[in-house]
């Protein structure tokens, strides 16, 4: 009970996390008499010099009780594979071998912007990197669908945030070390987001590097603390932050705009466990819809309806991995210029050669 009422007082904070969404540094106390002060003026704020209000959405949110969630035909919840429901959580996969499960939203979701906090916790026997192999949040147009992608079908249309626990790759470590230099290795947990059209396949023995928008490294598993994930996705720009270190303040994990979804699409969590596992439990998702006052100049440019999903200067992006091939140019360019010096350093020999052959021949005469 003490949880219960302690994570509703956070959602009800949670507006403030919006307001203050990228530099959080507010005490929780502070937060407590803002938001109520935001909300005698009718939860109504500014983002970026646009008016925003925001709502729970009931429909497409998940809570305690849990009522009728997988059971009931009016309940808003299917549940699939070993995914099962508990008093405290929805748990999708236990501590176990080879397991799979998913809550999908029987609702499409037709709102334009919106906000999706995920409460989740990640625990398990197994030691670091010795568990497997995490959660992943959903805005697809196919729903109840099972396959490799954390339990989901590959080639799904629409978002994907993972929260991969395991790292797939650094088996490999020789490949790895060629791949990649330290800045763009990573830490697991690594929390990846990925925009699928239907023919992307995701690459699970990269760990989806060559579809990533972005991510970060987010240390989740075995907290004794509350652990969050925040999705927004407003005019076209997708933002995920994480709240995993007990501090209620929102991590930036990834901020990108110019990502296309289309509308109808339903929401959704599956984990999957292999050889190595953990308890992937979903405590609440709660969706929010934003009301987001746009310019003109915006309303024109949103006209045109998004059939599919597909993110702007996605080339642009790869930039990071372009990076990584630029050694090779380096290496090519510092040859060069080795060679150049080196043509340089000969003539001034030779020059100093004949002055000096001169001089002598002077001192001859
Ligand atoms: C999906 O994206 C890939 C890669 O960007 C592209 O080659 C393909 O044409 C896209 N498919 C559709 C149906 O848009
Ligand atoms: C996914 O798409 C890729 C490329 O379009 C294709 O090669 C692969 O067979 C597809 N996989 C599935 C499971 O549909
Ligand atoms: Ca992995």
């Amino acid at each position: 009970m003490a949880a219960d009422s302690r994570s509703d007082r956070y959602s009800d904070s949670k507006s403030m996390s919006s307001l203050f969404s990228t530099r959080n540094t507010m005490p929780f106390k502070s937060y407590w008499i803002l938001a109520f002060l935001l909300f005698s003026v009718n939860r109504c704020f500014a983002d970026d010099d646009h008016e925003m209000e925001e709502f729970l959405k009931r429909e497409y949110s998940l809570s305690k009780p849990y009522q009728g969630v997988g059971s009931s035909s009016s309940s808003h919840w299917d549940l699939m594979g070993d995914a099962m429901v508990t008093a405290d959580q929805v748990r999708l996969t236990p501590d176990m071998q080879s397991r799979q499960g998913a809550v999908w939203s029987r609702m499409p979701c037709h709102l334009n912007d919106w906000e999706m906090q995920v409460h989740f916790k990640i625990h398990g026997k197994g030691k670091k990197n010795l568990n497997g192999d995490g959660l992943a949040i959903w805005y697809t147009k196919e729903r109840m669908q099972k396959g490799p992608v954390f339990g989901n079908r590959d080639n799904f249309t629409g978002l994907g945030v993972f929260v991969d626990t395991y790292p797939n790759e650094e088996k490999h470590i020789e490949a790895q070390k060629k791949r990649y230099t330290p800045r763009t290795q990573r830490i697991f947990p690594f929390v990846l987001a990925m925009v699928g059209n239907g023919s992307i396949a995701y690459d699970h023995e990269r760990d989806g590097r060559p579809t990533e928008l972005g991510g970060c490294n987010a240390m989740v598993r075995n907290l004794k603390h509350d652990t969050f994930l925040f999705i927004r996705y407003i005019r076209r720009r997708l933002t995920v932050m994480i709240d995993i270190d007990g501090q209620h303040e929102w991590r930036d994990c990834l901020d990108l705009p110019g990502v296309r979804l289309p509308q109808g699409y339903y929401f959704g969590a599956t984990a999957v466990t292999g050889d190595l596992s953990d308890n992937h439990d979903i405590i609440s998702l709660k969706l929010y819809q934003l009301t987001v006052l746009r310019s003109k100049k915006e309303e024109a440019e949103e006209e045109e309806e998004i059939t599919i999903p597909s993110v702007d200067n996605l080339d642009l992006l790869r930039l990071g991995e372009v990076e990584e091939g630029m050694s090779g140019i380096a290496i090519f360019f510092t040859v060069l210029f080795c060679m150049l010096g080196f043509i340089f350093l000969i003539v001034i020999g030779l020059v100093v050669y004949s002055h000096w052959n001169e001089s002598r021949r002077k001192r001859f005469y």
